[in-house]
């Protein structure tokens, strides 16, 4: 079970995120409602919210998932491969030193964004996209490994991150898209198939029992509801827009 999570307020700038999207540039003033729903999202989960500034400085700063990996022993603070993001992890630490003694820190020439860590129990799947590369898993399995826990390497090709493919919904369920689907790795889970024309609602997020999907994603929606998961749709189009999903959207531990 998660207790808090840690969101950070859009910025103004986020028009300028990094995007391979083409979907035009998100409107400020709608992602700001959407992103209140969210947090509103986290608390009905039964999570305390902490709500941090928003970084002019930094366009994608309201994706705190990938600045920092936060276990039940310790918080790892990321070394992310996008130079543009590097500078967030300085502006994340405050708040994960309120709930952290033990904080680790990823350093170059490792990069990994957790977008890029799926955790099931205390095992780590490691994406190897474009943004982490293989000293970041390898510094990051050896940290895991310090507190008697275990990562392991995947390969990825299709997407941003290995959970903008993939999700973990405890229970041996993952709900996966493409490339994931099969990934030898994952024969072992119950796979709830996410169809292509609604690859992203497989960053769809359990939290305390209840999944955390995208709005506007029927198929996906039912399935998980089949599998007997309740369901909370979020409305994140104008994240989508710079590439960005509903775990991106927050630290939960
Ligand atoms: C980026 O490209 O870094 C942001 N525009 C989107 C980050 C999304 N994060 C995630 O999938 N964990």
């Amino acid at each position: 079970m998660f207790k808090n999570a840690i969101v950070r307020l859009p910025s103004q700038s986020m028009i300028n995120g990094l995007s391979d999207a083409d979907l035009g540039s998100p409107d400020f003033d709608k992602a700001c409602l959407q992103h209140a729903d969210y947090i509103e999202a986290l608390k009905e989960c039964g999570l305390n919210v902490t709500v941090l500034e928003s970084c002019e400085d930094f366009p994608d700063s309201c994706f705190v998932e990938d600045v920092a990996l936060m276990t039940p022993s310790c918080a790892i603070l990321t070394n992310p491969g996008a130079l543009s993001r590097r500078g967030e992890v300085a502006h994340i630490s405050a708040a994960v030193e309120q709930f952290y003694d033990n904080i680790e820190q990823i350093t170059s020439p490792a990069t990994i964004e957790a977008g890029d860590i799926m955790m099931v129990g205390d095992h780590y799947y490691i994406g190897l996209s474009a943004r982490t590369n293989q000293q970041g898993a390898e510094q990051m399995i050896a940290i895991l490994e310090k507190y008697n826990m275990t990562g392991s390497v995947v390969t990825l090709s299709e997407v941003l991150h290995l959970k903008t493919g993939l999700g973990y919904l405890e229970d041996n369920n993952l709900v996966a898209c493409g490339e994931f689907l099969t990934k030898a790795e994952f024969q072992k889970y119950n796979i709830i198939e996410i169809d292509q024309s609604e690859s992203y609602s497989a960053n769809s997020v359990w939290i305390n029992g209840t999944v955390l999907v995208p709005l506007g994603y029927p198929k996906a929606c039912a399935a998980i509801k089949s599998a007997g998961y309740k369901v909370r749709e979020v409305d994140v189009c104008e994240f989508r827009k710079i590439d960005g999903g509903l775990s991106c959207l927050s630290l939960r531990f």
